[in-house]
C-alpha cells in the first residue's frame, strides 16, 4: 500500500476499506469519493478536502446544496456540501479559510454495523502545510450515517509549541427558496457583522430570515440550531465543542463575483457554519481538541 493513502486507487481503497454500505467510486474531476448508504439515507464524501457533497435523508431528499459550477480539482475548494475551514476562518495571514478544504485527506478507517456506516479521514502535516502553517498536527474526521449524519473531529497538537486555530463546518444547506427560509437559535445573541468590519450587534429576532447579503458570526450560539423551509422544519443542527455559528448568504451582488456560483444559486442555499471562530482554539503540545456536528432532517426525526 502506497505511503499516502490519499493517492490510493479506487481498487486499493475498496480492498482496504469497503464494507456493507461503504463503497468507493470515482467522482467528478476523477476524484475519489466514498459513498455511505443504509436503508434510510445516503451520503457522499470526497477524499479531496474530506468534503461531503451529498446527504440524502430518509425520504430521499437532498439536504446539501452543490453548485453546478463547483470545481473538482486539486487545490480548489468544492462550492457546496460541507467544506472544512481550518486552521483559519476567512481572510488573514493564511489563504482564506485555510487549507483543509482543498487538499487530499486519506481514509484511515471504515465500519459498518447494522444500519450505521462510518468512514474516517485524516490530514496530517506535510511539506506543503508547513509552508502555509509551520505547526505539526494531526486531524481526523469521522462521518457516521445512521438515522442522522454525524461528523466528529479530533485535532491533535503534535508540535513542541502551542498551536492556535479556528475550525468550521462551512455547510451549504439546500433550501427551496432563501426568501422562505428561516433559522432559529440566534435570538438574543451577539453577532460580529462581516459586512460592517466585524461590528458587534445583538439579534433580537426569534427566527432569522434573509432578504439581503448576510455574513454574521454568532458568538456562543446554542448547541441546537434549526432551519425551516417555508415554515416546515428542514434540518436540525446539533453541535458540540463548537461555540459559534456563521450565517451566510451572498445574495445577488456578491453571487455575481463568485465564479463557481450561478447568478440564481443564492436562492437555493443557506450556510449555517458551526465552528470555533471568535476565540481561536489553543492547544498545548500533545493535547487534543474534539468537536462534532449532528444533522437530522425532519423526516428522520419523525422516524425517531
Ligand atoms: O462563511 C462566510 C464566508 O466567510 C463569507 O465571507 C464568504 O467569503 C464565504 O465564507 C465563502 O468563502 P469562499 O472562500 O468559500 O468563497
Amino acid at each position: 500500500m502506497r505511503e499516502q493513502d490519499s493517492t490510493l486507487t479506487i481498487k486499493e481503497l475498496t480492498s482496504a476499506y469497503a464494507r456493507e454500505g461503504v463503497t468507493f467510486a470515482q467522482g467528478r474531476g476523477g476524484l475519489p469519493l466514498v459513498c455511505l448508504q443504509n436503508a434510510e439515507q445516503s451520503a457522499e464524501i470526497y477524499l479531496h478536502g474530506a468534503s461531503a457533497t451529498s446527504w440524502r435523508s430518509a425520504d430521499g431528499a437532498e439536504r446539501l446544496f452543490l453548485s453546478e459550477r463547483a470545481i473538482f480539482a486539486p487545490l480548489k475548494p468544492i462550492r457546496g456540501g460541507i467544506p472544512l475551514v481550518f486552521p483559519q476562518f476567512g481572510p488573514g495571514a493564511l489563504p482564506s479559510h485555510g487549507f483543509a478544504r482543498d487538499r487530499p485527506w486519506r481514509v484511515v478507517a471504515s465500519a459498518s454495523n447494522g444500519q450505521q456506516r462510518s468512514v474516517t479521514f485524516e490530514l496530517v502535516t506535510s511539506g506543503e502545510t508547513r509552508i502555509i502553517w509551520p505547526f505539526e498536527f494531526r486531524s481526523r474526521l469521522t462521518f457516521s450515517l445512521g438515522s442522522k449524519l454525524s461528523v466528529e473531529l479530533v485535532i491533535e497538537n503534535l508540535d513542541s509549541k502551542p498551536i492556535s486555530f479556528q475550525w468550521a463546518f462551512h455547510t451549504y444547506f439546500l433550501v427551496s427558496d432563501i426568501a422562505t427560509t428561516t433559522v432559529r437559535g440566534f435570538e438574543g445573541l451577539t453577532y460580529l457583522d462581516n459586512l460592517a468590519n466585524k461590528r458587534a450587534s445583538i439579534d433580537a429576532r426569534t427566527t432569522a430570515s434573509i432578504a439581503e447579503e448576510v455574513d454574521r458570526i454568532y458568538c456562543r450560539a446554542p448547541d441546537k440550531i434549526d432551519i425551516f423551509d417555508r415554515g416546515a422544519e428542514l434540518v436540525s443542527i446539533e453541535k458540540h465543542g463548537l461555540p459559534d455559528a456563521v450565517l451566510w448568504n451572498p445574495w445577488i451582488e456578491k453571487s455575481k463575483r463568485i465564479a463557481d456560483l450561478s447568478a440564481e444559486d443564492f436562492r437555493r442555499f443557506v450556510c449555517v457554519e458551526c465552528g470555533v471562530i471568535e476565540k481561536p482554539q489553543v492547544l498545548s503540545p500533545g493535547s487534543g481538541f474534539t468537536a462534532s456536528m449532528v444533522l437530522a432532517s425532519r423526516q428522520v426525526q419523525r422516524a425517531g
